[in-house]
């Protein structure tokens, strides 16, 4: 005898508000699994009486490891609160880093680590393109994603200059970058004002606008005034700035403590 067995789980938020398409979604096509059940020439004992739906509240699914700073997680933490994702953090204190056993488990000797599961990542730009992938923000064909990690990599060059202005030449180098600022900044304002939909490829939202928005974040810190000729740029700024849940993490107390980079200058 051989025995028909259909499991449908449905995995749901805290937030529920989030959940009502997925959910909608799954149980459809629980739905239509039982439907091609019915139509197959199982006798009428064999037919399943009811269907289950097995809901599990999923209570933090990503588990992230670094330093008590934005720095290379700002993007990611704005990515999971708009997506309305828990994410459990681990705080590592430069103490414990300096012991070396962790430094020694990274695969490149260094932080952030990312846990989805059974995945683990390093490689902060990793991490995005990961969760771009899982949750519908890396573009809706080949193409986009392509476009998108294009936009992603220019953000990456820019992110470079940032950290190393940061962390090796602050005192001598401050002025000479922002006076540059604009070379760098008027290509994401002109890729923002030719496409129109307010990001940067396609129309919706993607990991790179996540990974724009962060830096832009920190730029807007280091020279407050440095949007205001690029007016895409500081619309995007505003737009990402006002969505509902990037406001309230941007506004919660544990983001806001924490410095943008780790060694107190911004
Ligand atoms: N390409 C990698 C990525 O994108 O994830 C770069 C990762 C990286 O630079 N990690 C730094 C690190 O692990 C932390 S980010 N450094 C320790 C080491 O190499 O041993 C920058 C940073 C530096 C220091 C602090 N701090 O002291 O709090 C925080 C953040």
């Amino acid at each position: 005898m051989h025995a028909v067995v259909y499991s449908c789980t449905l995995c749901v938020r805290r937030e529920h508000e989030h959940d009502s398409s997925e959910t909608q979604r799954l149980k459809g096509a629980a739905r239509s699994l039982l439907r091609l059940h019915s139509a197959l020439p199982f006798k009428q004992s064999q037919q399943p009486q009811t269907l289950f739906f097995s809901l599990r509240k999923t209570m933090a699914p990503y588990t992230l490891t670094y330093f008590a700073v934005k720095g290379r997680c700002g993007a990611l933490k704005i990515m999971l609160a708009d997506l309305g994702q828990q994410l459990k953090e681990n705080l590592v204190t430069f103490d414990e880093w300096m012991k070396g056993d962790l430094k020694n488990s990274c695969v490149f000797g260094q932080l952030p680590k990312f846990e989805d599961g059974d995945l683990v990542l390093y490689q902060s730009n990793a991490m995005l393109r990961h969760l771009g992938r899982k949750h519908g923000a890396y573009g809706k064909n080949d193409s986009e994603a392509s476009l998108i990690d294009m936009m992603n990599d220019g953000i990456e060059d820019l992110r470079l200059k940032y950290i190393k202005l940061i962390y090796q030449e602050y005192e001598t180098g401050k002025d000479a970058y922002i006076k540059d600022l604009p070379n760098h900044l008027s290509k994401f304002d002109a890729v923002l004002a030719k496409n129109k939909s307010g990001f940067l490829v396609g129309d919706k939202v993607s990991f790179a606008d996540y990974n724009l928005f962060d830096l832009m974040l920190n730029h807007k810190v280091l020279s407050p005034t440095c949007l205001d000729s690029f007016s895409s740029l500081k619309g995007f700024v505003d737009t990402m700035s006002a969505r509902s849940k990037i406001k309230a993490l941007l506004e919660s107390d544990d983001f806001k403590k924490l410095p943008i980079n780790g060694n107190g200058k911004q």
